[in-house]
């Protein structure tokens, strides 16, 4: 293990994990509260100047607009925090009734189009074998989008101290939705990603290669394990990590813009999102060009929504890994103020974390 990698939770001072626990979930909350209306959308650089506008207008204590709703992105992570802090040992039946009734709710929160098939199957078989219609999606090749990483966070922060169990937990709470091997590596890799920054202490700069090569031995034996024959399954997110600590070496203009686009893509696939989520956390932590502003989340939130596409999950996969790496001091209030229920989050962070320390 690295050095940086060593900052074990164990010896971490208790007010710092507590505000990493909320960091973590406010910062997906803010991810995808404020990327959720550019979501689907591709951003040009006019685009790029009226978000900058509109964020310095948020941050005015003075400015009222209506709030910005979260999506399922946080409405399936409430679900992975309330199963965690409810039962001492996981019950995957109860988290997919959580999933279940938080999607039927009102108001719809905008889910990916396989899901409510999985829901419906669910609720109509009365939860027989609750991971028996993730297995059906695709014509049985299971679920390749990114749903299964964008409410991963719970679970990197309530198994901070047992890295087998948090991949084991991670891997089931994933397949009640999505069974293809990208759908649940890169959800294993977006747990990763916010376990690594929860155990680093904020007062150290990040050493970017060293964290991406720390995250590529992790997902090495991830993929190496996964049953399957497709060499491209293998070593998909091996290969995407292998392109960050290049691409943030490279001079920052409008072509290194595509190649980002091109390398690590910014879809609705966990494929396509989730080593650009990691990217967009990395980039973040110096300054980026035509993003004006000191703190660090709201650079991290802007520069991926500003890379368009699926805006909303990015930034909410992004600003977990940042809130886990900075805590809740560096969250902006005036940001986070815009955001719907926000309070909500807090006191399910300090849920989490009271029982995440007594288990
Ligand atoms: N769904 C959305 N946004 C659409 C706009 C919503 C609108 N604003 C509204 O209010 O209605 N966003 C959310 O969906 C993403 C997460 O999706 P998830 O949970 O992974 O869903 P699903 O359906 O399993 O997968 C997404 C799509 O990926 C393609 N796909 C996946 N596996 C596939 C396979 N094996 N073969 C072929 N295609 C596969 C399909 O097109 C799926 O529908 C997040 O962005 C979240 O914000
Ligand atoms: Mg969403
Ligand atoms: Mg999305």
């Amino acid at each position: 293990m690295y050095l940086s990698f060593r900052l074990l939770s164990s010896k971490m001072d208790k007010h710092l994990l507590q505000g990493k626990f909320r960091g973590c979930l406010l910062g997906s909350l803010m991810g995808d509260c404020l990327g959720g209306p550019y979501e689907g959308e591709t951003v040009s650089s006019g685009d790029k100047i009226i978000i900058q506008r509109y964020f310095d207008k948020m941050e005015k204590p003075d400015f009222a607009s209506p709030f910005k709703k979260y999506t399922d992105d946080t409405a399936m992570m409430k679900s992975v925090a309330q199963f965690l802090t409810d039962k001492p040992d996981p019950d995957y039946n109860y988290l997919s009734k959580l999933f279940v009734d938080e999607f039927f709710k009102e108001p719809r929160r905008g889910y990916g189009q396989g899901i409510v098939t999985i829901f419906q199957k669910l609720r109509n078989s009365k939860y027989e074998d609750i991971f028996k219609p993730a297995k059906e999606q695709f014509n049985g090749s299971g679920s390749y989008g990114n749903g299964g990483a964008m409410r991963i966070a719970p679970v990197a922060l309530y198994y901070h101290n047992d890295y087998n169990n948090m991949l084991n937990v991670a891997r089931h709470v994933t397949k009640v939705t999505h069974n293809h091997p990208l759908g649940v590596n890169g959800a294993l890799l977006q747990c990763i990603a916010v376990h690594q920054a929860l155990l680093m202490d904020p007062k150290n700069s990040i050493n970017p290669k060293e964290f991406c090569n720390e995250l590529i031995k992790k997902i090495k034996i991830i993929e190496e394990e996964s049953e399957e024959e497709d060499h491209h399954f293998i070593t998909a997110y091996q290969e995407k990590l292998n392109r960050i600590p290049f691409l943030l070496n490279s001079k920052y203009d409008d072509e290194l813009e595509d190649e980002i686009l091109y390398s690590l893509g910014n879809g609705i696939e966990a494929y396509e999102s989730v080593p650009t989520a990691i990217f967009c956390f990395l980039k973040a932590q110096g300054d980026i060009p035509r993003i004006e502003t000191s703190n660090i989340l709201r650079r991290t939130l802007q520069y991926a929504i500003t890379l368009g596409g699926d805006t909303d999950t990015i930034a909410c996969m992004a600003g977990a890994i940042t809130g886990a790496f900075l805590g809740e001091d560096q969250i902006n209030k005036q940001l986070l103020s815009h955001c719907e229920k926000a309070d909500d989050i807090v006191v399910l962070a300090d849920a989490l974390y009271k029982k995440a320390l007594k288990s």
